[in-house]
């Protein structure tokens, strides 16, 4: 196993028809998601960017991801889902189960906090990021941006992230194969999309995202654009949306947000 990811052993492990056959490879980028917006519309679904650092890697809300030569899985995969723009945030649910089954097959338990987040042991491990250019009622395209920390050690991690990021190397103090861990999400990725999308299907990603959930029936903070309620977390609902109970006892609907947990 090399430092650097390799075409050629990513693709011996694919199962998939579409997801990852064809991979864009860079040595450094700016962000995987801006390359793959920037040709998305001439590539076919399924194309894969994927580099090995990424030196503005993006979260969300212009917030910045840290991604490391070398360590991690920073890729985008672009998609051309035949489903209202409204529903491409229910991508980012697709993409956090198939990261924790691809987790699960290496024996390492993990956990989502809806609605982008993998835990392990409590500590982010991956992040998802779900972009998409749309008219009023179709989806042009869809980039879904995974970032995955395999190899960090305490050291690749800014002071300020230490207390809740983590790497797979960080929680097990094993070493991950990162062409085989790559190609695993992909086929997860494809049968569960693919469920989603044609055969409008998304029970069986939102079933492990329920399983895995760090947050049903917890209290947590919902952090909107201008105010922060604490809410009690019910369910996910059938179309990935987060049932909370207000303060008031109000039951409200959340599509997409951000959320810190609090309380038990
Ligand atoms: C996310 O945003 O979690 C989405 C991250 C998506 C990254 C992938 S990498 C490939 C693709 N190309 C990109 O440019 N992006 C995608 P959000 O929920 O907003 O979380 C961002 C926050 O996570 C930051 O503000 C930090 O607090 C924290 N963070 C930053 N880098 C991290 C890392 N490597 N591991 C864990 N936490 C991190």
């Amino acid at each position: 196993m090399s430092d650097s990811l390799n075409y050629n052993r990513i693709e011996s492990f694919l199962q998939t028809k579409r997801m990852g056959r064809k991979i864009i490879y860079f040595d450094s980028l700016d962000s995987t998601n801006t390359a793959a917006k920037k040709i998305a519309e001439k590539e076919p679904e399924g194309t894969v960017v994927i580099s090995e650092e990424q030196k503005s890697g993006r979260g969300r809300m212009g917030r910045s991801w840290v991604s490391p030569r070398n360590k991690g899985i920073w890729m985008s995969i672009i998609l051309k889902p035949q489903i209202p723009p409204a529903e491409v945030p229910r991508l980012t649910q697709v993409a956090a189960a198939a990261v924790s089954l691809a987790l699960a097959s290496l024996e390492i338990n993990s956990s989502i906090k809806w609605p982008n987040d993998i835990l392990v042991n409590n500590k982010k491990v991956c992040g998802i990021l779900t972009e998409m250019k749309a008219g009023s009622n179709k989806t042009e395209y869809a980039v879904t941006g995974i970032g995955l920390n395999v190899s960090l050690t305490q050291a690749d991690l800014p002071p300020n992230l230490r207390h809740k990021a983590t790497s797979l190397y960080l929680e097990t103090k094993r070493m991950f194969d990162r062409d085989f861990l790559t190609a695993e999400i992909l086929n997860n990725f494809e049968h569960l999309y693919y469920r989603y999308t044609m055969e409008n299907d998304l029970t069986a990603s939102l079933d492990i995202c329920r399983q895995k959930s760090v947050v049903l029936g917890k209290k947590v903070r919902l952090v909107g654009q201008d105010a922060v309620k604490e809410v009690e977390v019910l369910d996910i609902d059938d179309e990935g949306r987060l049932v909370v109970k207000t303060n008031d006892s109000r039951i409200a609907r959340i599509a997409s947000g951000e959320i810190s947990v609090y309380k038990n």
